[in-house]
């Protein structure tokens, strides 16, 4: 390949639900293309795709990693994904910069949840796609109806490219429908194929896979249609053109016959990937917005153009050093190379490139348009940031991540490494956004969010080992509200001092009343003739709006209450804004007490998606949480649940929910609204807080 040619650029990436094999199925296609001379598996560890210390540990791949390969002059990108419910933001980040995604299914299994999750990102952003069938070596593979399953649930114009003559452990060979031919793979490891004619009794069945794909090839356009109508079938030149048109269109859908393990039908995937998966050139163009203007500009993957990076990865990792993974969206970089960052307007200094496969590293001259490689850590480039020339500023769509799953408090385990913990989290959100830290002052913690409990444990990990800082990860306190539910017609308070030099006084007389839910805090001014002067009005209304910051039942911020000032006196020489101040601090902490206070705790909407055998069980749990259900809607064979829950109850509800349903459920979340709590559960928190309160906490 020559070293610049876009055309010969191909971004893909695997996702899926954990454990259908992207990772092991990363190896075997690097195996085949001879990058390695050894197929690594996942029980011993030695992978090129999971190379952190956490990964092997657990068996499970955390973050993605980028790998490349040449095959017979393509050069090939693959981005392994997790398939973890608690790294979902890294398909995210890996979906922003492909043309191809592959979703992996486990053929026994078929469709899982997380297949159907990453799918739907797929379909969202319209981007081409495959379904490689996993694991057809297993005894208990059920390749076509895996096939039926995928056109029901995931895309209905899913077409069978290779599948497979026999499954289960003697699964060695798959017939092409495009090319026509049998190909049967040798031992693992023996990067052996043989291509020949598809046996008689197999001809009529590939004949019909071919003809299924032929017809859906001529539907994606009128003038194959037309040609296809005169000639009862397509040119191998309008097949070729118009597949690939077809799969850049995401009219077609093509689905593989694979056993990672095996290394069978890989070279089949791997050609078609070559022959048929949209280059960054053929592929939709990136929009951007250029700087100060309104008006969107295309930006073609043309190594000639202005440089523009995106970088959709930072790792940061003890022993593998620290990289910014990026696309070239256009022009050319090198080292050297002053290029400015758009988020933040500082000017970044090229340093070392490379390519990647895993953590190894080959340090390269150039990059062009098109590719994606790593540069080592810029100075203040993170996750999300465009890079571009001083000359041609432009801003990319951000990559979107999911909004947090659970919520946890961080509580330093030692004093003073408060300023440590802080910067450690900021960093590791810099890396990956779908990590959030935020400190709540009404709280008075620290609380980091995120995917599940392991993004959040692992981020505590993290903050001992690259940071040299522990602590504990606690169950955030829950921001409860305070409001009044009854009305007092006349609130008054007089403070008087006058013992000594100057005296105080202010003298405030209000009306209380509950507003409706959300609507915060109204101060109205009643006072006519000056019973108290306006220069002191203000003064009373922050009296309010300062007491309000902590109710008296829990301590809790005070809302949705209306405060109307309608009398008052005032002393000439004695009075002024601090008297009224305290006046109106003290009326409305009686006020609170006289308007029947009550608690008020956060609803978040919950939405559940289950395979249809864990719904009984999901809704009990839900109840058991205080939820109550809004509405279900059926998905094929999931359930999706919508409810309301507390999100006292909601702690480390996504683990709550993998235990329940075995995997196989999912969950996102938002705020809703604020709802009054029950007796007892406030009674419980008031009680907690009296005594708190006495014991001078
Ligand atoms: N029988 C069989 N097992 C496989 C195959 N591919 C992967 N596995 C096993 O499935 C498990 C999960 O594989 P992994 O590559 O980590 O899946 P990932 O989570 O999608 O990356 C491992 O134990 C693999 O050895 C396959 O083709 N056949
Ligand atoms: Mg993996």
């Amino acid at each position: 390949m020559k070293e610049h040619d876009v055309n010969a650029i191909r971004n893909t990436t695997l996702i899926g639900h954990g454990g259908c094999g992207k990772t092991s199925l990363t190896e075997s296609i690097l195996y085949t293309a001879n990058v390695i001379n050894r197929i690594g598996t996942i029980s011993e560890g030695n992978t090129t795709s999971d190379y952190l210390s956490n990964e092997i540990e657990k068996q499970i791949s955390i973050t993605s990693s980028l790998l490349h390969l040449e095959w017979k002059n393509y050069h090939i990108n693959i981005i392994d994904t997790p398939g973890y419910a608690d790294f979902v933001g890294e398909v995210s980040s890996a979906l922003r910069v492909v043309d191809f995604a592959a979703i992996v299914l486990k053929s026994a299994e078929g469709v899982e949840v997380g297949s159907e999750i990453y799918t739907k990102f797929v379909i969202n952003d319209k981007i081409p796609a495959g379904i490689i069938i996993n694991k057809v070596d297993n005894e208990h593979s059920t390749f076509f109806s895996t096939v039926e399953k995928t056109k029901d649930r995931l895309f209905n114009n899913a077409m069978i490219l290779t599948y497979p003559v026999l499954e289960g452990p003697n699964f060695d060979s798959v017939i092409d429908v495009l090319k026509m031919k049998i190909f049967t793979y040798g031992e693992a490891g023996s990067r052996k194929v043989t291509e020949s004619d598809i046996p008689a009794d197999q001809k009529d069945k590939a004949e019909k896979y071919r003809t299924e794909l032929i017809e859906k090839i001529a539907e994606s356009s009128e003038q194959l249609m037309n040609k296809y109508f005169e000639n009862g079938t397509l040119s191998e030149e309008d097949l070729i053109s118009g597949l690939k048109k077809a799969i850049i269109e995401v009219n077609v859908i093509p689905i593989f016959a694979v056993s990672s393990i095996k290394s069978v039908g890989i070279n089949n995937y791997l050609d078609f990937i070559s022959n048929y998966c949209p280059s960054p050139l053929e592929n939709k163009p990136e929009i951007a917005t250029l700087k100060g203007k309104e008006n969107k500009v295309e930006l073609l993957a043309d190594a000639t153009k202005e440089p523009v990076l995106f970088i959709f990865k930072t790792i940061a990792e003890k022993h593998v050093g620290e990289l910014s993974l990026f696309k070239v969206i256009s022009g050319t970089v090198h080292p050297g190379m002053d290029l400015i960052n758009q988020n933040n307007g500082k000017t970044e200094r090229i340093s070392q490139l490379s390519l990647l496969n895993g953590h190894n590293r080959t340090e390269v001259e150039k990059l062009y348009a098109g590719d994606l490689g790593a540069v080592v850590k810029l100075k203040d480039t993170h996750t999300n940031n465009t890079l571009s020339s001083k000359a041609f500023s432009v801003s990319l769509k951000p990559i979107e991540f999911p909004e947090a799953a659970i919520r946890g408090a961080i509580i330093p385990k030692a004093k003073g490494d408060e300023d440590k913990i802080a910067s450690g989290l900021h960093t590791l959100h810099e890396e990956d956004p779908s990590f959030n830290v935020k400190f709540e002052p009404e709280l008075s913690q620290t609380i980091i969010s995120g995917q599940g409990e392991l993004h959040l444990n692992l981020a505590v990990k993290r903050l001992k080992e690259r940071f040299g800082v522990e602590v504990d990860l606690i169950e955030p306190k829950v921001p409860f509200r305070e409001a009044i539910k009854g009305k007092a017609d006349d609130i008054e308070y007089k403070h008087k001092k006058q013992s000594g030099g100057r005296g105080q006084y202010g003298h405030v007389r209000f009306r209380m009343e509950p507003l409706p839910r959300g609507k915060g805090f109204e101060f109205v001014n009643n006072i006519v003739g000056g019973a108290i002067p306006g220069r002191f009005i203000p003064a009373v209304e922050k009296g309010i709006i300062e007491t309000m910051e902590k109710g008296p039942l829990s301590g809790n911020k005070v809302v949705d209450v209306k405060v109307a000032l309608f009398d008052g006196t005032f002393h000439n020489v004695d009075s002024d804004e601090m008297s009224f101040k305290l006046a109106a601090s003290q009326a409305f902490k009686k006020g609170m007490l006289a308007c029947k206070p009550c608690l008020l705790e956060p609803i978040y909407e919950v939405e559940v998606t289950v395979p249809e055998e864990y719904m009984g069980d999901v809704m009990g749990d839900i109840s058991s949480k205080r939820g109550k259900i809004l509405g279900m809607d059926s998905d094929g064979h999931f359930q999706i649940i919508k409810a309301n829950v507390p999100l006292a109850e909601l702690y480390k509800y996504s683990s709550n929910l993998r235990s329940l349903t075995q995997g196989r459920g999912m969950h996102k979340r938002h705020f809703s609204h604020y709802e009054e709590v029950p007796k007892e559960v406030e009674n419980k928190i008031v009680d907690e807080y009296k005594k708190a309160k006495e014991e001078g906490k």
